[in-house]
């Protein structure tokens, strides 16, 4: 199966290390999402991750991407029941912040009159709050065995 990703993206990163994690064969194709017009064709949002299987079928989202790869892979799960809705709600911090940080670096390199210091401010401070919520609950939330909010923080 092959992994559209780029260097930069947090999520494709995520669905990198979940494949690792549980040893799944993936190639990695690099992918510009702003440049490419072929992944239009795979993703209609035109975002990075898009997962394609070996049988054609093409998934996308990071979330819909790691947890398809931990439902067929090798080892522990990385979705444990255990406080689940707990430590999933953490991970959806983890997630924003990422968004959030991925949104104000799209902001910056715009054309200086066409960027938004409100925006930015609100991205900056949700990361801001993130990173604090996170911080207090870090080794909660690392110890054990690993989850997906392990691999999102
Ligand atoms: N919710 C999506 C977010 C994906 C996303 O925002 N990907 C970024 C790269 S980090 C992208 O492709 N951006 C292209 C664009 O904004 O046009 C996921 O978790 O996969």
């Amino acid at each position: 199966m092959k992994l559209y990703t780029g260097p930069t993206t947090p999520f494709g990163r995520k669905a990198g290390i979940v494949a690792r994690e549980h040893g799944i064969a993936v190639e990695e194709e690099v992918c510009n999402p702003f440049e490419s017009g072929d992944l239009a064709g795979l993703n209609p949002l035109k975002l990075i991750p898009v997962l394609v299987l070996d049988d054609g079928a093409v998934l996308h989202d990071s979330h819909l991407i790691c947890e398809y790869l931990d439902s067929i892979g090798a080892g522990p799960t990385l979705y444990p029941e255990a406080g689940r809705w707990l430590w999933r709600t953490r991970m959806m911090v983890g997630h924003g912040l990422a968004d959030a940080s991925v949104q104000l670096r799209l902001q910056q390199v715009l054309p200086e009159a066409e960027q938004s210091d409100t925006l930015k401010a609100r991205y900056q401070g949700r990361m801001a709050r993130a990173v604090a919520a996170l911080e207090k609950e870090a080794d909660a939330l690392t110890q054990g065995a690993m989850r997906m909010v392990s691999v999102v923080i």
